[in-house]
């Protein structure tokens, strides 16, 4: 569309201004002056591409143990911000994303809130975080889910520092003011359940003759990173590679089909070596993790290299293209549930 009201703003004449003026103290105002700005031909995109290197974060990271616990800090945690958002705790209109660090012997407390969150190990030796009774050890590249108001603690029972990012939905939940959320009477909740509880009981393509999946989110609490990894690589060998995406699958909620997650859809795509992607664009503003391999993307048109552990994001309908100069496999998170749920997410493969 152009040349209409829709992308055109009238002109502003003294006469007009001073009825804009006199509306304004009644808390009125007109449309027509703001109606490009609010109905837009196009996605706005809320923030701008950026990519944060882990071998620049990590020392950062650690600089914040040697300064807080985890314990004082309650979460010990570098936001990834927007840069065009500095101060907004979001790196998306909708998703909030950090970099968390638990030292060896420490405890980040139980808690839950209404925000759901996700975790991307980086780095660990073992260690675990707590979800709703169960703990769950973490490893580097598993995916582990903490639903909306379920009690969640970590602890580092190695020898090691344990580093993951966090993507939470909080811009979303606070947008909709529906944020919640309280401690646990105790420090770290007590442990109800076996350790692999989730996965043993709800991994395995069995389920109680009466399940009734709870809304939206996926009983199996952690995708390792072993089994992701396999089935992605197997799946490469007999799949065509798609020209923008290389091999791309989707995490799932085994009980539904769905999205693991309500408000957050999560991926996996493997780019194989010399991989010259062409361009996509898609309404959900995604968060990439690089897991392994290296290459670079062109998002918009600033150009990102990249390699293993840095962390991207490309806004709302920006075209992005990845290339790949050795085999790569990249996580990656967005709005994408919420975007479909309410049959409005639009993508387009690019030439
Ligand atoms: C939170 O609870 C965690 O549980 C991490 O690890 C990051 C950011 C904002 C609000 C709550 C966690 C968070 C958070």
């Amino acid at each position: 569309m152009s040349n209409s009201a829709l992308d055109v703003k009238p002109e502003i004449t003294p006469k007009r201004q001073e009825f804009y003026d006199r509306l304004g103290k009644k808390a009125a105002a007109p449309l027509w002056e703001v109606l490009a700005d609010i109905v837009t031909v196009k996605p706005k995109p809320v923030g701008v591409p950026a990519l944060w290197r882990f071998d620049e974060m990590r020392p950062l990271l650690m600089e914040a143990g040697s300064l807080i616990t985890a314990h004082e800090a309650e979460r010990r945690v570098l936001i990834l911000e927007n840069p065009a958002m500095p101060g907004k705790s979001q790196i998306t209109g909708t998703l909030y994303a950090g970099l968390q660090l638990v030292l060896p012997g420490e405890v980040a407390p139980s808690h839950r809130h209404t925000p759901s969150a996700l975790r991307f190990v980086l780095e660990s030796e073992g260690g675990y975080t707590a979800v709703d009774g169960e703990r769950i050890v973490m490893r580097p590249g598993d995916f582990i889910v903490t639903p909306a108001w379920t009690y969640h603690d970590h602890g580092n029972d190695s020898n090691a520092p344990i580093i993951w990012l966090d993507v939470l939905d909080l811009p979303l939940i606070n947008q909709l003011a529906v944020g919640f959320a309280e401690h646990h009477p105790q420090e770290t909740q007590p442990v109800t359940l076996p350790e692999g509880d989730s996965l043993a009981r709800f991994g395995s393509g069995l389920f109680p003759v009466d399940y009734k999946p709870a809304h939206g989110t996926t009983p199996v609490r952690c995708f390792p990173w072993d089994r992701s990894r396999k089935a992605l690589l197997d799946t490469a060998r007999s799949t065509p590679v798609n020209r923008c995406h290389g091999v791309k699958m989707r995490y799932e909620n085994p009980a539904t089909g769905g999205f693991p997650m309500a408000t957050i859809g999560t991926f996996l795509q493997m780019l194989p070596a010399n991989f010259s992607g062409a361009p996509y664009r898609s309404t959900d503003a995604t968060v990439f993790c690089v897991k392994e391999g290296r290459g670079k993307s062109k998002i918009g048109n600033d150009v990102f290299s990249w390699g293993p552990r840095d962390i991207f994001v490309v806004p709302s309908w920006t075209p992005v293209q990845h290339e790949a100069s050795e085999q790569s496999i990249l996580f990656s998170a967005s709005d994408r549930p919420v975007q479909q749920a309410l049959r409005l997410w639009r993508e387009e493969e690019m030439s």
